[in-house]
C-alpha cells in the first residue's frame, strides 16, 4: 500500500483560517469570518449529517435500508461550501452532499423517505438511496454516472445569465470526478460563456479504491483551474471558516457576472466508498487514524466554545433533539409502504406510451396473482 495521505504532503498551499485544534483563528487570517449565529448554524448541519450518517449506516447493516455513501469526515467542507449559496441558487450534488439540501431546508422525514425509497419518497423509489433531490431546496436529482451533474449544472448556469436571473449555480464532484469528461466539458464550457457557477471538488483522499494522490499528476484540483481560465483555490476542507470563505467568494465572483471559479476542499472520507465497500482492503489504518485527529467537526465545536457559544449542555441537546427528530422519520418511513406499483411509469411521457402501460398492467395481474414479491437475500450487488 502506499504511503499515508496526509493534509499538506504535496507541499501545497492550502488556505486555512482555523488552528489545527480549531480553538482560534490563525493570526494571519484575513478573510471573511462568520458571525456566531452562522458558524453556530453550519455546526448543527454538520452534526446533523453525521448523525443522520450513523444512524443510516446502521440501518442499512440491519437490513433494512439498501445503501449508503456516508459523508463523515468532509462535513466542513460539504456544509461550509453550501452555506455560501443563497436560498434561491441551485446546487448540484454527488453521493454525499445530500446533507447540504437538509440544510437548506429539507425536512430530515424526506430525506429518510428517500432512503427508504418508500411511498413518501419524492424520486418514487425509482433512484439509488442516498441520491436526494428537493425541489424546495433548490437540490437537483443527481445520476450516478460520475461528473455528469457537472455539464447540467454549467447548463442551467448560463441559462440564468441568460435569461438575467441574479442566481447562481454550485456544482459539486470528487477527486474522481476530476477524470470524467463531464468536468472537461462543464468548466471549459462555463468558463468561456462565464456562466455564474462554483465548482466544488470535494476531495475526500479516495475515489472508491483509487487514492487521490493517483488521479491526476496536477500539482492540485486547484491548479488545473488555470488551464481553463478561471480561478482556482485548493483549501484545508475541514477547516470550515475558510472553506466558506473561499466559497463565498467564488459565489460573489459568479453573481458579478465575472464567470465561474474552481474550490478544491481537501478532507476525508473516514468511512467506505459505501455500505458495500471494505476499505481496508485498500488503505491503511494509520491514514484513518491521521484524519480521525483532524475531525472537521470537533474542530468546529472548539472554535465555537472558543468563542463562548458552545457547551456541553448545547451538544448534548442539539445532538437529542436531532436524534429525536430522526427516530421518528425512521418510525414513520418504516411504517409507510412501497410506491404504489401503478406509480412506475408515470412523470416521464405526458400519457405513459402503451407498451409501459401494458407492462404495468402486466405488473398489477401479476401482483394480484402472486403477491408482492419477496426481499432478495444476499448481498446487494453494488
Ligand atoms: C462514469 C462512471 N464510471 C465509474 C463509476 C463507478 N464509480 C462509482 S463512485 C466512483 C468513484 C467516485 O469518486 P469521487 O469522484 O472521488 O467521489 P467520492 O465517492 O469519493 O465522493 C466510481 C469510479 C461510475 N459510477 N460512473
Ligand atoms: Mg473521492
Amino acid at each position: 500500500m502506499a504511503a499515508i495521505r496526509t493534509l499538506e504532503q504535496d507541499g501545497v498551499a492550502l488556505l486555512r483560517a482555523l488552528e489545527e485544534n480549531g480553538s482560534a483563528l490563525r493570526a494571519d487570517w484575513t478573510g471573511e469570518v462568520p458571525d456566531d449565529e452562522q458558524a453556530l448554524a453550519i455546526w448543527r448541519a454538520m452534526l446533523t449529517t453525521r448523525l443522520l450518517d450513523d444512524r443510516m449506516l446502521k440501518l442499512q447493516r440491519q437490513g433494512r435500508v439498501a445503501f449508503v455513501g456516508t459523508s463523515t469526515g468532509s462535513e466542513a467542507a460539504i456544509h461550509g461550501s453550501a452555506a455560501a449559496f443563497a436560498a434561491e441558487d441551485w446546487i448540484f450534488s454527488g453521493l454525499r452532499e445530500g446533507g447540504a439540501a437538509v440544510q437548506r431546508g429539507m425536512p430530515i422525514a424526506e430525506y429518510v423517505a428517500h432512503m427508504f425509497g418508500n411511498a413518501e419518497d419524492t424520486a418514487k423509489g425509482r433512484q439509488m438511496p442516498n441520491h436526494f433531490q428537493c425541489r424546495e431546496a433548490n437540490f437537483v436529482s443527481w445520476s450516478s454516472v460520475i461528473g455528469t451533474q457537472l455539464p447540467h449544472a454549467a447548463g442551467v448556469a448560463l441559462a440564468f445569465r441568460r435569461r438575467s436571473e441574479p442566481k447562481v449555480v454550485c456544482g459539486y464532484c470528487g477527486d474522481g470526478a476530476t477524470s470524467s469528461s463531464g468536468f472537461h466539458s462543464a468548466l471549459n464550457f462555463a468558463a468561456v460563456y462565464k456562466a455564474p457557477i462554483v465548482f466544488v471538488v470535494i476531495d475526500n483522499g479516495w475515489a472508491i479504491s483509487v487514492p487521490s494522490a493517483k488521479q491526476t499528476s496536477a500539482i492540485s484540483y486547484g491548479a488545473k483551474a488555470r488551464a481553463y481560465g478561471m480561478p482556482g483555490v485548493d483549501v484545508d476542507g475541514n477547516d470550515f471558516v475558510a472553506v466558506l470563505a473561499a466559497t463565498l467568494e467564488a459565489a460573489a465572483r459568479a453573481r458579478r457576472g465575472d464567470g465561474p471559479s474552481l474550490v478544491c476542499l481537501r478532507t476525508y472520507r473516514i468511512g467506505g466508498h459505501s455500505s458495500s465497500d471494505d476499505p481496508t482492503r485498500y488503505r491503511e489504518a494509520a491514514e484513518v487514524e491521521y484524519w480521525s485527529q483532524r475531525d472537521p467537526l470537533a474542530r468546529a465545536e472548539s472554535y465555537l466554545r472558543a468563542r463562548g457559544v458552545m457547551d456541553d449542555q448545547r451538544l448534548e441537546q442539539s445532538t437529542s433533539e436531532i436524534n429525536t427528530q430522526i427516530a421518528a422519520a425512521v418510525e414513520h418511513a418504516e411504517a409507510v409502504g412501497p410506491p404504489p406499483l401503478e406509480t412506475l411509469v408515470e412523470d416521464v411521457y405526458a400519457a405513459p406510451p402503451r407498451h409501459l402501460t401494458r407492462q404495468v398492467v402486466d405488473a398489477l395481474r401479476i401482483r394480484d396473482e402472486q403477491g408482492e414479491a419477496a426481499k432478495i437475500q444476499g448481498k446487494f450487488p453494488l
